[in-house]
C-alpha cells in the first residue's frame, strides 16, 4: 500500500466522531502514513508518540468587534498552510459543520496557488440529523457535501437519512466506525468489582454527553425499575447538560445510594470490563460509538431501535432493542439479560459482533477509499 499525507480536521473533544477521527490518525501513522491534526486543540485521544503524527493548533484571533470570532476563517486559512508546507494528499474532515465548508473554501484558495487537494468529509450523525438539516445551516451543508470529493457516513441509515433530507448530487460510501480491540478488551478488575458491587450486586453503565438526545432521563428510570426487582448499581459516565437533572430523578425515585455519576473518564474500558448491561436509549443515535465499545468489553447492550443502532446491536443476540422511550420493555429486556442462565451467552455475542468492527477490518476500507478519491481527483485536474 502506497503510504499518503493526511490531514484530519475534527472536533477534539470527548465524543464520538473526535474520537474516530482521532483513533483513525493513530491507526493511519502506525501503518506508516503521515498523519497531520489540526483541530482548536489538542484531541483528547492523542495520547500516544508516533514518528507519523503531528498536530496543527488553529489560532483563532479575537477582536472587540467579533461577538462570535470567526473560527471558520482560521481553520481554513490554518489548513491552506498545512496543505501547502507538508505537501498534503488528501484533507479528511469529521463532522460537516463547519470542518466541511471550511475545506470547501481552503480548496478554493489552494487551487489559486495551482495546488488540488482532494477533500473527503465524513458524516457522523447530529450533523445531518439534528443540527445540519436545520434551515440556518442545511445550504452550507448541502453545498459541501456536494462539493466534496468523497463523501462517506458511518451507517446505511445515515446514509438515507442524508438523501432523505439534503439535495444530494454526490456518492455515499457507508464505512462503518471501528474500535481497537486492543484498546477495549475486558480486564481483570475484581477488586474493581468487588467495591462497587460488594454483594453481587449487577452492574449497569451508561455512558455519553448526556444531551437530550441521549434521554439519561430513561436510564435513570429504567435502572429504578431493575432496582425494584433485583440487586442493582448503576454507573453514569460522562456529562453534559441533562446531568443535573438525572441527578435530581434519581434522588426523587429514592435510588441515588445505588446510582453513582463518575463524570468524565479517560480510561472507559476499566468501568467497561466490570460492567453486566450498557444502556443507550437515544433519540437518535447514528452509529453508537458507546455501544460498540462496550460490546467490545462483552457487555451487552439494551439500547433505542433507532438510526445506526440496528447495524450494530443485534436484536436477541448481542442485547435488545425497543421503541424510543420504551421505559417498561427495556426494562423487561434488561431483566431477561441479566438472569443468570442469559448473561453469559450475551457476552459472548456482544464480543463477537465487536470483533467484526475491529480496526484491523475497517482500516484496509478507509486507505482504498482515499486512494481512489486521490486517482478521481487527479484524472478530474489532469483533464
Ligand atoms: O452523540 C453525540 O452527540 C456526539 C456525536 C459526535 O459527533 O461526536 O456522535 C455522533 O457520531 C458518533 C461517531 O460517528 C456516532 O457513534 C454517534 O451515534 C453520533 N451521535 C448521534 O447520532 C446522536
Amino acid at each position: 500500500m502506497e503510504q499518503f499525507k493526511i490531514g484530519i480536521v475534527c472536533y477534539p473533544t470527548f465524543g464520538g466522531s473526535g474520537v474516530v477521527a482521532t483513533e483513525l490518525g493513530k491507526a493511519l501513522a502506525k501503518e506508516g502514513h503521515q498523519v497531520h491534526f489540526i483541530t482548536y486543540s489538542q484531541p483528547t485521544r492523542l495520547d500516544f508518540l508516533n514518528e507519523n503524527l503531528f498536530y496543527h493548533e488553529v489560532n483563532i484571533r479575537s477582536y472587540p468587534l467579533f461577538e462570535y470570532p470567526p473560527y471558520e476563517l482560521a481553520l481554513a486559512s490554518k489548513m491552506v498552510s498545512v496543505v501547502k508546507n507538508e505537501k498534503l494528499d488528501l484533507l479528511h474532515v469529521h463532522y460537516a459543520i463547519p470542518h466541511a465548508s471550511a475545506a470547501y473554501m481552503a480548496k478554493q484558495i489552494l487551487k489559486t496557488h495551482g495546488i488540488y487537494i482532494p477533500v473527503v468529509t465524513t458524516l457522523h450523525g447530529t450533523d445531518i440529523t439534528l443540527v445540519g438539516k436545520d434551515a440556518s445551516y442545511e445550504p452550507v451543508v448541502t453545498f459541501s457535501i456536494n462539493q466534496s470529493d468523497g463523501v462517506t457516513a458511518v451507517s446505511h441509515d445515515l446514509r438515507r437519512e442524508t438523501f432523505e433530507h439534503f439535495k444530494i448530487t454526490n456518492e455515499i460510501e457507508v464505512i462503518p466506525n471501528f474500535i481497537d480491540l486492543e484498546k477495549f478488551k475486558k480486564q481483570k478488575k475484581d477488586h474493581f468489582k468487588k467495591a462497587i458491587c460488594p454483594q453481587g450486586e449487577s452492574l449497569i453503565v451508561h455512558t455519553s454527553n448526556f444531551r437530550k438526545v441521549k434521554r439519561i432521563n430513561d436510564v435513570v428510570n429504567i435502572f429504578a425499575n431493575i432496582h425494584a426487582e433485583i440487586p442493582a448499581k448503576l454507573l453514569m459516565i460522562g456529562d453534559g447538560p441533562e446531568r443535573e437533572k438525572a441527578e435530581n430523578l434519581s434522588r426523587e425515585l429514592g435510588i441515588c445510594e445505588d446510582v453513582r455519576f463518575l463524570g468524565k473518564l479517560e480510561a472507559v474500558e476499566e468501568v467497561l470490563s466490570v460492567a453486566d448491561l450498557f444502556l443507550m436509549p437515544s433519540e437518535k443515535e447514528s452509529f453508537g460509538l458507546a455501544a460498540l465499545e462496550a460490546m467490545a468489553c462483552e457487555v451487552p447492550v439494551v439500547s433505542s431501535n433507532t438510526g445506526g443502532i440496528p447495524e450494530l446491536n443485534v436484536q436477541g443476540v448481542t442485547g435488545f432493542l425497543s421503541p424510543v422511550g420504551d421505559i417498561e420493555d427495556m426494562t423487561r429486556k434488561s431483566l431477561f439479560i441479566l438472569d443468570k442462565n442469559n448473561l453469559p451467552r450475551f457476552k459472548q455475542n456482544a464480543l463477537k459482533r465487536a470483533q467484526e468492527f475491529d480496526i484491523t477490518q475497517i482500516l484496509p476500507i478507509y486507505e482504498a477509499y482515499y486512494q481512489k478519491i486521490m486517482i478521481e481527483s487527479e484524472a478530474k485536474t489532469t483533464l
